[in-house]
């Protein structure tokens, strides 16, 4: 039921309201928690990951979970972190987005067995509560000096906040305090951006109800130089697959630095406290070998992408590295080389030198032939020595594949 001790093994614990009444109050029994998600994009990211796996790590420990969409917020614009007021989105767009945010929320959480979780949209109650009625029973215990002093406010008086933004954080309160008398909600999660909103819903639920509540927020995840986590060169790695490949979120995972990745994976796997130390110290002993790398892309891409995927892009991911590529379905290896440039042969066979030329992956008919003599060339994971031989496209890779290679890393899929 107290969780928080290994909340604070995974570096879960950031700011809390009162952390020991909390954890007195967590052994007595289950607790509701909610943790919301404005639909600010047609996905989520990593980032947004660690807080719904919180929420899982709630359930998980016999707690009752609310994931909340912000179909109603969403339609404000919250101005936590954010430097500059926010484009307002059509309701069209937000509540599209709002299925899609739901629909990633249930992969993570139980909505049916013994201890279901509940998903709400706050949409339901922030679009048919009257202008009068909130202003006189909500905004009356919001003393104006009280949010100009909120980081989400005080840090853009310079640059500008609209009377949208700068009420937002009025909106989240009243969420919390909807949910505490509905569902008997006493505690709210979040990333640290939200620690001005969740303390606003605490303060609210004394002021109006006179009721106790917990606010407790996660750290932000960071890279090794204090960077943005979550984004590459290709861009940010979404949970939408079609957004962010199944492999490509697999290789972002088996990338991580060795002095990060024991922190991901206390932060994004549900392996317990021994099983991370002995990673730890295999990073350690044999940073090489990158096994906490390989569990932690291995458990990352199964809890979001399930078993299977997860075993394709490992398999992809193996082939590549080991060469062996006519281990790979036709579907991965496309998925593999998707960012490899490609050729389109124009006849069933071609000599060796043309086809180097015309694929453009020598330079030059001489350098072509310097190439297979030095034993550069490698055709499907095998070299070619002979100046003079002839490549068929039947026997490629499911009869329609070369994966060509210059040297150490230069590819090109030729089909
Ligand atoms: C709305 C109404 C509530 C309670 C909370 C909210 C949402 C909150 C907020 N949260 C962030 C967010 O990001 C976009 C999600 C992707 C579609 O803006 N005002 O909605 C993030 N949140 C998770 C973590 C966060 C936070 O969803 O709290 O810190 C990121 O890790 O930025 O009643």
């Amino acid at each position: 039921m107290n969780l928080i001790p290994d909340l604070e093994f995974r570096g879960l614990v950031y700011q809390a309201t009162d952390l020991d009444g909390l954890a007195e109050r967590l052994a007595t029994g289950p607790i509701t928690v909610y943790t919301g998600f404005d639909p600010t994009a047609d996905s989520m990211t990593v980032g947004n990951l660690v807080p719904i796996l919180l929420l899982r790590r709630y359930q998980l420990a016999g707690h009752k979970a609310i994931a909340l969409a912000g179909g109603g917020t969403g339609l404000i614009g919250d101005p936590s972190g954010k430097s500059e007021e926010r484009q307002l989105n059509t309701d069209d767009i937000v509540a599209a987005w709002t299925e899609k945010v739901k629909g990633e929320l249930e992969r993570f959480l139980d909505f049916g067995g013994a201890n279901p979780a509940v998903m709400v949209n706050n949409h339901d109650w922030l679009a048919s509560v009257s202008a009068i009625e909130f202003m006189r029973d909500v905004g009356k215990h919001f003393p104006v000096s009280y949010m100009l002093a909120k980081d989400s406010v005080a840090s853009r008086l310079q640059t500008g906040i609209s009377y949208t933004e700068f009420s937002y954080m009025v909106l989240q309160a009243y969420d919390f305090l909807v949910l505490n008398e509905k569902y008997g909600c006493e505690l709210q999660s979040g990333g640290s951006d939200q620690w001005g909103n969740i303390t606003a819903g605490t303060d609210l639920i004394r002021r109006a109800a006179g009721n106790k509540a917990f606010g407790l927020t996660c750290p932000l995840v960071t890279k090794a130089d204090g960077t943005k986590f979550g984004k590459t060169e290709g861009g940010t790695i979404w949970l939408d697959r079609n957004k962010t490949s199944v492999y490509q979120f697999y290789q972002f995972w088996i990338n991580s630095e060795d002095q990060k990745v024991v922190d991901y994976l206390k932060i994004y796997t549900f392996l317990d406290k021994d099983a991370i130390l002995q990673l730890e110290q295999a990073v350690r002993e044999q940073p090489e070998k990158r096994e906490a790398q390989r569990k932690l892309a291995e458990e990352v891409t199964t809890l979001v992408h399930g078993a299977d995927a997860a075993k394709s892009a490992e398999n992809i991911s193996q082939a590549l590295f080991s060469g062996e590529f006519h281990k790979l379905a036709e579907d991965e290896i496309l998925e593999g080389f998707h960012d490899v440039p490609t050729h389109k042969m124009e006849q069933e066979e071609m000599g060796l030198i043309d086809l180097l030329v015309t694929a453009k992956i020598s330079s030059s008919k001489r350098e072509a032939r310097q190439d297979v003599q030095n034993g550069s060339i490698y055709i499907n994971g095998e070299r070619h020595t002979e100046l003079d031989s002839t490549i068929r496209l039947q026997d490629g890779l499911h009869g329609k594949y070369l994966i060509m290679r210059r040297g150490k890393k230069k590819y090109t899929l030729v089909s």
